[in-house]
Order: C-alpha cells, then sequence, then structure tokens
C-alpha cells in the first residue's frame, strides 16, 4: 500500500480562527479528516503532522526516508524563506508536492518566490483543502508510473484501477 506524509507548516494550526476570507472556514482538524477520508476512497495510507518549528519539519522530512513513498507539504511562510527544507527535500529524493490553500502568485510579491518549488515534484496553490487531495492523486499517478514499467502499462495487463478510486 503507498504510504503517504502530509506535512502542514507554521501558524496552519490557527486555520478556521482568523483570515477565513484568505484561508477558508475549515479547520486543520477538518482538513486532516478530507484527506484521512480521501485516503481511504484512494487505498492508500497517510499520515499527517503539523508543527511551528521549521527544524521539526526538516526531522520529519529527513525521517520519510523508507517509512513513506511521497511527501505533501504546505510549507505555509517557509515557503519563502527556507533553504533547509529544500535541502532535506532533496536530499531524501522522495517526490513531493508543494500546496498552498491560497494562490500565492496573486498575493503579495514576497509570496510569489517559493524556495520549495524548484525541488518539488509540484505545486498546486489556489484550491483551498482540495489542493491537498489533488495532490495526493498527483502522486499516485506519478508513482503509478515510476512503479511500472511502461511495458506493464497495457491495456492488457494493467490491473483495474476502480478499487482504489
Ligand atoms: O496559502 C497557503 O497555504 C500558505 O502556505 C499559507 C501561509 C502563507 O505564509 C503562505 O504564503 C501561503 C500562512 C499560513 C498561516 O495560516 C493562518 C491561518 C489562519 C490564521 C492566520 C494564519
Amino acid at each position: 500500500m503507498l504510504r503517504l506524509l502530509v506535512l502542514h507548516g507554521p501558524n496552519l494550526n490557527l486555520l478556521g480562527t482568523r483570515e477565513p476570507s484568505v484561508y477558508g472556514h475549515l479547520s486543520l482538524a477538518d482538513i486532516d479528516k478530507s484527506i484521512h477520508r480521501h485516503a481511504g476512497t484512494l487505498g492508500i495510507a497517510v499520515q499527517s503532522k503539523q508543527t511551528n518549528v521549521e527544524g521539526e519539519l526538516v526531522t520529519w522530512i529527513q525521517n520519510a526516508s523508507g517509512h513513506f513513498d511521497g511527501i505533501v507539504i504546505n510549507p505555509a511562510g517557509y515557503t519563502h524563506t527556507s533553504i533547509a527544507i529544500r535541502d532535506a527535500i532533496a536530499a531524501v529524493a522522495l517526490p513531493t508536492v508543494e500546496v498552498h490553500l491560497s494562490n500565492i502568485h496573486q498575493r503579495e510579491e514576497f509570496r510569489h518566490h517559493s524556495f520549495i518549488a524548484g525541488v518539488a515534484l509540484g505545486q498546486i496553490s489556489g484550491f483551498g483543502a482540495t489542493g491537498y487531495l489533488l495532490a495526493m492523486e498527483g502522486l499516485i499517478a506519478h508513482l503509478d508510473i515510476d512503479r511500472k514499467p511502461s511495458r506493464s502499462r497495457s491495456a492488457s495487463n494493467r490491473k483495474p484501477t476502480a478499487s482504489r478510486r
């Protein structure tokens, strides 16, 4: 079974309490609930964690190796500042999708640059909590392709995916 690690960065524990016009009304617990529900329908395992501490994110990313197949991360404010998180993602070499609830490219100039984007498989920004679910699906599609040689993707011997979706 595919295992994904979902990491939430600083201040995301405040979701649902302030700035609903930017980040929506859902709490982090609500978002985690929908992540776990979606994982169930996709037939994958997820673990999600939040921290306000940069070094903790670095350690969790490092420790993901061997325990997880991919990472979904909303690095929050560290997106725009953290070379340490970028280096950890590059070092661990697990496919990683960067998620933002808001569209960072429509916001202040300082949010337009991400230190993470250059080492991520992709970036999803502006879809609210749905972004996490899209990131999980993107990682599954990527890992399925990675795990199977192209020959085994032919219609004749491809396993039906309906059981996972
Ligand atoms: O849009 C996103 O998901 C962000 O990663 C959120 C970060 C921000 O620094 C990024 O530029 C974009 C901020 C997270 C703070 O979350 C709060 C939630 C409720 C109240 C206050 C802050």
